[in-house]
């Protein structure tokens, strides 16, 4: 059969992947949401932006002829993950998820884990602290609750707008990061606690590391529930899975 690939992107496994299908030389299409202002080029043809909802990916799915989507997006993009999860079963299009395991703590990791971002703002109502908060853009609105700390960001693209943080220092740069990289960061700016998502995956890892070696505290914001779907955790399970599609036995 022939297959028409839709993967949602975002993530460094959706670029590993991409260039494995380019190699295999399937069609596909890697799909990015354009949240950041020079997304990365990417080893298949891409198309960037929202789709309008659960619908307009099913009418994308059924305009494009897609035969397999792989939702290879972060385990924050839960909203894309759900609407991948409906359209895909009401287009009766074959879905796998290409996800990665979360963290877990290893020794001389020093965790708090929360459930959510309200529960990393909660968990920051107290003395003034020197915070490093890489969870990105999106979700900075929330820590205007606690002005009281200093705030190292790390962002993709320099603020458009005030930030909404009166003590902060911005940094800008995307990852992949290095371990040595972060030491020296949170060192240059006295860090005594870092503020993570559990993003799993080694992309944004090294934090995690720099923070273990120099004994500091981190709260981990446990990722958000998506619905059930078939799940594998790497690249080749994904290629065994389209493989497989290839034969009269396939999804
Ligand atoms: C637009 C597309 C690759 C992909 C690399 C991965 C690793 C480096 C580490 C820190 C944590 C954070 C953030 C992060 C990492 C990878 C991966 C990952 C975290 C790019 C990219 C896009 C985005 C979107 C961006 C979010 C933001 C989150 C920064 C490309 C570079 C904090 C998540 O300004 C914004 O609106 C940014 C938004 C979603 C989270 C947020 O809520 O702000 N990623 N990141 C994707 C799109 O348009 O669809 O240019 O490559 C990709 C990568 N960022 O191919 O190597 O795989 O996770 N991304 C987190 O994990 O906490 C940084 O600073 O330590
Ligand atoms: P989200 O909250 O789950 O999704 C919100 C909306 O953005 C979706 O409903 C969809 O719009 C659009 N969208 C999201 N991912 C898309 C994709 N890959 N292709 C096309 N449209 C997409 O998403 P998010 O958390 O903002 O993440 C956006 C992108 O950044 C994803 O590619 C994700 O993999 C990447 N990323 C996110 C994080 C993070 O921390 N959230 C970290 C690293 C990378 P419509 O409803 O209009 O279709």
């Amino acid at each position: 059969m022939t297959r028409n690939l839709l993967i949602l992107g975002g993530t460094l496994e959706a670029r590993e992947l991409g260039a494995a299908i380019a190699a295999r030389g399937w069609q596909g299409t890697l799909s990015l949401a354009g949240r950041v202002e020079r997304p990365l080029r990417q080893p298949l043809p891409q198309r960037v932006g929202g789709f309008g909802g659960v619908e307009g990916l099913r009418s994308y799915l059924r305009d494009n002829a897609i035969t397999h989507v792989i939702d290879a997006t972060h385990p924050f993009a839960a909203q894309m993950s759900r609407n991948a999860v409906a359209a895909c079963s009401a287009a009766r299009v074959p879905l796998l998820a290409l996800s990665r395991a979360p963290w877990v703590a290893q020794e001389g990791d020093l965790w708090v884990h929360v459930a959510d971002i309200p529960g990393a703002v909660a968990a920051l109502d107290g003395a003034p602290r020197r915070v490093m908060l890489a969870i990105g853009r999106q979700n900075l609105p929330a820590f205007a609750a606690c002005p009281q700390h200093f705030y190292l960001l790390r962002l993709v693209d320099a603020p458009s707008a005030p930030l909404p943080l009166p003590r902060a220092h911005v940094i800008v740069d995307r990852g992949p990061f290095t371990a040595e990289q972060d030491q020296a960061l949170m060192a240059a700016h006295q860090i005594d606690l870092i503020i993570s998502k559990n993003a799993g995956g080694t992309g944004a890892y090294a934090k995690i590391i720099a923070a273990r070696q120099l004994g500091l505290p981190v709260i981990m914001i446990d990722r958000p529930h998506v619905p059930p779907r078939h799940e594998v955790h790497d690249v080749a399970g994904v290629m065994a899975w389209l493989d497989h599609a290839g034969t009269d036995l396939g999804v």
